[in-house]
């Protein structure tokens, strides 16, 4: 049974693209125009209601957002090495850091792009500020989050700091972003990905 990813080039079903480069296993995409949105009784809808892209299936199993398919992905290709298995000191960080990505950092993005007021203590990624200091922080500290060893959750901060820096201008080009991307973007795996989407625009 092969993976099928629901993608569109350009949008963050890049980084599942490149999660199953590193995975090697066989896929296939299946992409969506989400300039049209996804239908009502479309493929997509049947396995994200949202109608966002990424999208995954595998045979029966269905699953939506990105933070969930990179554990979806890394537990069923667990020769990839992309997570710390249960049981390792490193899967508390690697949960913490792969949901700080959705709950904090892309939120924080949100906030700085629309320069939306709010109460510290009740977002819960505090401040566009808070968000950066503490991501550069632990980025100082080894050359992946994990690290000296990278992880499926390098595959996402890595590609949303890349947005943030170069295509929303959001965050600060700070050689600790810049730097950790580059490491991050050497991978072979990302180059594969990255000749895909090439290829597809
Ligand atoms: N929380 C979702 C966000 C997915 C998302 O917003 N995808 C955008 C592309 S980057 C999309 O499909 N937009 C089409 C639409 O909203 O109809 C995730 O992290 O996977």
């Amino acid at each position: 049974m092969t993976v099928k990813l629901y993608w569109a080039p350009r949008t963050r079903a890049f980084r599942i693209l490149w999660l199953l480069e590193e995975t090697g296993a066989p896929y296939e995409l299946a992409r969506v125009d989400i300039s049209a949105g996804a239908p009502e009784g479309s493929a997509l809808r049947a396995v994200n209601p949202m109608g966002k892209v990424p999208a995954l299936e595998d045979g029966e199993t269905k699953v939506a957002e990105s933070g969930a398919i990179a554990l979806y992905l890394a537990e069923r290709f667990p020769e990839a090495g992309l997570a710390p298995a249960v049981g390792n000191p490193l899967r508390g960080a690697y949960l913490h850091w792969l949901m700080f990505t959705a709950t904090c950092l892309e939120p924080a993005m949100l906030q700085k792009m629309t320069a939306l007021q709010l109460p510290e203590v009740s977002a819960g990624w505090g401040s566009f500020q808070r968000v950066m200091d503490v991501l550069e922080a632990r980025l100082s500290q080894s050359p992946y989050v994990l690290g000296e060893r990278f992880s499926a959750v390098d595959v996402l901060l890595s590609t949303d700091i890349h947005f943030g820096i170069n295509l929303l201008k959001v965050f600060p080009a700070l050689p600790i972003f810049t730097d950790y991307m580059a490491r991050c973007q050497a991978r072979p795996a990302f180059a594969r990905a990255q000749a895909i989407e090439a290829a597809a625009v």
